[in-house]
């Protein structure tokens, strides 16, 4: 039918499909849905108006689509494990604005971490709505270990005495220590968020310590480790459920997403199989393995490693820019983004780094001896850029390869 009514919009999603199964996608924020995920946010749920909330809505004609937010919030409740969840925001962002909205005024001050130590955008960044209505003060991560330094956070917590702390990161390869955090939002009378967007399929099935006994606020999106649709949504205590939802709706959002919200209910179903379990674990020893091989070839990896299903490699010591190396592997089919590693010198557009993560490649069934190949691929692709032959047998290697992994289980 696509075909038939628009052709533009038909061969470019079908390019798209294409280019999706042809390359090897180390974005560590991205993932592939499953059929069933797929069809749910293809559905006719796209139809319906729901502004409000299961049983207090503003239009007639909500039976189906309360049943489904109620199964959606039910299960993200029993995933993670919270008492109160809100399935609506239409994103990451959305997510985290809710939380400020429900918590600060504007003016009130924020303690996250520093975008180019790891953070996220919407954590007070001066061009974020985040960084223009709050003020905001950032914590690093230590210049000798790369990693968050608690003692630091105190100190600045301590000095400035913010209203909201915020932990969690877009970039940051190792566990997060929520009840670290939680000390010292306590001892300076702070609320706390996690931002969990990145790990939540890890703290789903156990494999990075929850913050829900010890954050007053999670947040995160539901596309990246957690493998559902693109959206947000934000788990907290019972005390906080009124003024959360109220900030997403009215607050902030008009009619909910409901074929989305239905994708995010297939989602949490699918996390709470047993195969989600060993999906998690085997993206874990990916990431463990692709790091540790890139790491025998010569590159340094920002803060020794990864616990996580990310890493970030420092690309000075082989003399090249994050963007430089993310341009020569998207040639030969290998797609990452440049990222700034911890007091990058370069700027946020060029970088000294790149992230990789495993998530995608895993969901495709990629295993060790893959990451095996993947590594010594993106070490000949860097190295080897300007011998125009070479790259062409990689790009056909590569290609061949990624087309043996299904994108969706049944392609
Ligand atoms: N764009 C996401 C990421 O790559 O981490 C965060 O918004």
């Amino acid at each position: 039918m696509l075909k038939r009514v628009d052709q533009e919009i038909y061969w470019r999603i079908k390019q798209e499909q294409e280019k999706q199964r042809s390359v090897i996608n180390l974005i560590a924020s991205e993932n592939y849905v499953s059929k069933a995920v797929l069809q749910a946010v293809g559905s006719v749920m796209t139809n319906k108006y729901a502004e409000g909330y299961p049983g207090n809505r503003c239009y007639g004609g909500c039976q189906f689509v309360d049943m489904i937010e109620e199964i959606a919030i039910e299960r993200a409740r029993k995933l993670f494990k919270v008492e109160h969840a809100n399935v609506q925001p239409h994103a990451g962002s959305q997510a985290n604005m809710a939380v400020y909205f429900a918590t600060l005024q504007p003016g009130d001050r924020i303690l996250a971490m520093n975008l180019r130590a790891g953070g996220h955008l919407t954590h007070g960044r001066e061009a974020n709505f985040s960084g223009k209505l709050y003020r905001c003060f950032f914590y690093n991560v230590s210049r000798e270990t790369e990693k968050i330094d608690y003692e630091e956070v105190a100190r600045i917590a301590r000095k400035e005495s913010p209203k909201l702390i915020i932990c969690g990161a877009s970039s940051y390869p190792r566990i997060i220590d929520f009840a670290a955090f939680a000390r010292i939002a306590q001892e300076v009378g702070a609320l706390l968020m996690a931002d969990i967007a990145h790990i939540s399929g890890l703290v789903a099935t156990g494999l990075h310590p929850s913050p829900g006994p010890w954050c007053d606020f999670i947040t995160s999106t539901t596309h990246k480790t957690l493998r559902g649709p693109r959206g947000g949504m934000i788990l907290c205590r019972k005390q906080y459920a009124q003024a959360i939802d109220s900030a997403i709706f009215p607050g902030l959002q008009g009619g909910p997403l409901l074929h989305v919200i239905a994708g995010k209910a297939v989602a949490f179903k699918e996390a709470m199989s047993p195969a989600f379990s060993v999906y998690q674990r085997q993206v874990l020893n990916n990431a463990f393995i692709l790091s540790k091989e890139l790491e025998k070839r010569g590159y340094r990896l920002v803060s020794g490693g990864t616990d996580n299903h990310l890493f970030l490699l420092d690309l000075r010591k082989v003399g090249l820019t994050g963007l430089e190396a993310e341009k020569a592997l998207e040639r030969v089919g290998i797609i990452v983004n440049h990222n700034p590693i911890p007091y990058d010198p370069l700027p946020p557009s060029i970088t000294s780094g790149i992230r990789l993560g495993t998530a995608a490649v895993t969901t495709r069934g990629m295993g060790e001896n893959d990451m095996v190949q993947i590594a010594e691929w993106i070490d000949a692709a860097l190295k080897k850029r300007e011998k125009c032959q070479i790259q062409q047998q990689l790009s056909r290697q590569i290609r061949r390869f990624a087309r043996e992994f299904p994108v969706q289980p049944a392609d």
